[in-house]
């Protein structure tokens, strides 16, 4: 199954969430239009971003953040998640966002290791990208894919409990843009604790 296509207004929420069931992940090009790029991006970096450095760490991460609780994140920010859900509740109501975070990496930085997201964040992790490229490599159901991450597109992977299980997250990692910088905005449904799996 092709789990990297392009966005069109066709998109269904049942193709998107089928694939990211079967595979892991869905890689949708431009999601994100140059005029809501230009309005996010700005709106981001009018913000004061903090510099995490964990490049000595057990899964190294390095870049700049800033997080947000979904309903107090900037309009342009709130408005694109809205339209990620509008994508993804039709066939996945219990989906709800409730924190954003933006992510800014710089060349020469580690970006974020292979790891697997939190098992508190539940379901869906959309992930859009802005400014720059960077490769992320991510182990699908089928196999290992390396994508290049263009301004504009969205990742949708699998979370925690999205097909009733905690360890289906698919392992990914990020690297840094080559040149220039690369902002990244996740929307996450984030559970106040890691949620028990029933039987
Ligand atoms: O910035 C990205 O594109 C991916 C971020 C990521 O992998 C994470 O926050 O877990």
């Amino acid at each position: 199954m092709i789990a990297e296509r392009q966005y069109t207004p066709n998109t269904t929420s049942e193709e998107c969430l089928k694939i990211v069931r079967e595979e892991g992940a869905i890689l949708l090009r431009d999601f994100v239009n140059n005029e809501e790029q230009g309005e996010i991006t700005h709106e981001v970096l009018s913000h004061e971003l903090t510099p995490v450095d964990r490049s000595n760490h057990t899964i190294p991460e390095q870049f700049e953040d800033i997080g947000w609780q979904f309903r107090q994140s900037p309009p342009h920010v709130f408005a694109l998640g809205r339209r990620v859900c509008s994508l993804v509740r039709p066939e996945l109501s219990s989906w709800f966002v409730n924190h954003v975070r933006a992510q800014l990496y710089q060349p020469g930085e580690v970006g974020i290791e292979w790891h697997r997201d939190y098992k508190r964040d539940l379901r869906m992790v959309a992930v859009a990208s802005f400014m720059g490229s960077a490769p992320f490599d991510i182990q699908l159901d089928s196999g290992e894919v390396s994508w290049e991450l263009l301004p504009g597109d969205l990742v949708l992977m699998r979370g925690a409990l999205l097909n009733g299980r905690q360890d289906d997250r698919p392992k990914h990692r990020v690297s840094a843009p080559d040149t220039g910088k690369r902002l990244s905005i996740a929307y996450r449904q984030v559970a106040s604790e890691v949620p028990e799996l029933e039987d």
